[in-house]
């Protein structure tokens, strides 16, 4: 019997799945060089963690890892339904909540090795926790999209821990009870996007799709964030409001250290604000998790579905 110990929590609706035990050894590298290996020889992992029959499509995970550099206090992999994330905002709240649940850190500032970069989690006394992210930028203004049935979008292409397109003039209602339609519209967004040509740089792929409104009641914005794999963002998606600060700084709309407060599609919110740092800036994004499960999940040998359905 394989076992693998998991906490789940969610983080303002959007849930964490961290694996504190159970899966293959990645060896000492980066993170970035044991996601590599994780996909290459252990994504069955992956899959039998997250997915039917004992998962969901929803759930991102994260493993939880030694860090390379003793001194920091975890190294950290986020995964989804169809692959792997770089950073991934909600989702470290949901780490240091976990991590706090377990007694293993108390509050104060803890440095995190992602796959692309260390972050600095700080946990408040009140269970709150934020969260330094790696340097965010604008790539892209104004870029204009032609979409299947002929509207044409604008919007920005940004950095924040994963790659964003970032558009407000979709015409589109930002509502909850709206998520199917706006998961089918964000979608042909990205793939017009990607039929394009539009890149991140170095050709990454822009995976995330953020639509917002400026309509909402108790923050600056909100908005709907589709994830790769049709997946909406529960949350305000904390790589997606980095990139966002990024867009708003290059704008000269948001200043330094002034608080922008972004809402989900389902009304939960985080804060965010930047430092300055040159062509980029520094987000810092603030939320809260709740744990709401721990596990050891189990997977049979004689089980014909135990990693998985086909
Ligand atoms: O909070 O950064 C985030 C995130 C990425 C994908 C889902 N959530």
């Amino acid at each position: 019997m394989t076992r693998v110990q998991i906490v789940d929590s969610h983080t303002g609706g959007e849930p964490t799945r961290v694996v504190v035990g159970g899966f293959p050894g990645l060896g000492h590298g980066t993170m970035a060089e044991r996601r590599e290996l994780l996909a290459r020889e252990h994504d069955h992992y992956r899959r039998a963690t997250l997915l039917e029959p004992r998962g969901s499509e929803v759930l991102v995970g994260a493993l939880l890892c030694a860090p390379q550099d003793p001194a920091h206090t975890a190294g950290v992999i986020f995964f989804n339904n169809t692959g792997y994330l770089g950073m991934c905002g909600h989702g470290t709240i949901g780490l240091v909540a976990t991590l706090a649940h377990l007694g293993r850190i108390r509050p104060g500032e803890h440095v995190i090795e992602t796959p692309v970069g260390e972050v600095r989690a700080t946990l408040h006394d009140d269970g709150r926790a934020s969260v330094r992210n790696v340097p965010a930028w604008r790539l892209a203004a104004d870029v204009a999209v032609t979409l299947p049935t002929g509207q044409v979008v604008t919007g920005d292409i940004a950095w924040g821990g994963n790659w964003f397109f970032l558009c407000a003039d979709h015409g589109q209602a930002v509502r909850p009870e709206r998520v199917g339609a706006l998961t089918d519209y964000a979608a042909m967004v990205g793939e017009a996007l990607h039929d394009q040509g539009e890149r991140g740089a170095h050709g990454a792929v822009i995976d995330h799709i953020e639509l917002f409104a400026d309509d909402d009641d108790g923050a600056d914005s909100r908005s709907f964030v589709l994830c790769p794999g049709r997946q909406y963002d529960r949350s305000p998606c904390g790589t997606g409001t980095s990139a966002k600060l990024a867009c708003l700084a290059a704008r000269g709309k948001l200043a330094p250290g002034q608080v922008w407060r972004q809402a989900s599609v389902i009304g939960s919110v985080f804060e965010g604000w930047y430092e300055a740092a040159g062509e980029h800036i520094v987000p810092t994004i603030r939320g809260q998790a709740f744990v709401t499960a721990e596990a050891t999940l189990l997977i049979d040998p004689a089980d014909p579905f135990g990693w998985g359905l086909p």
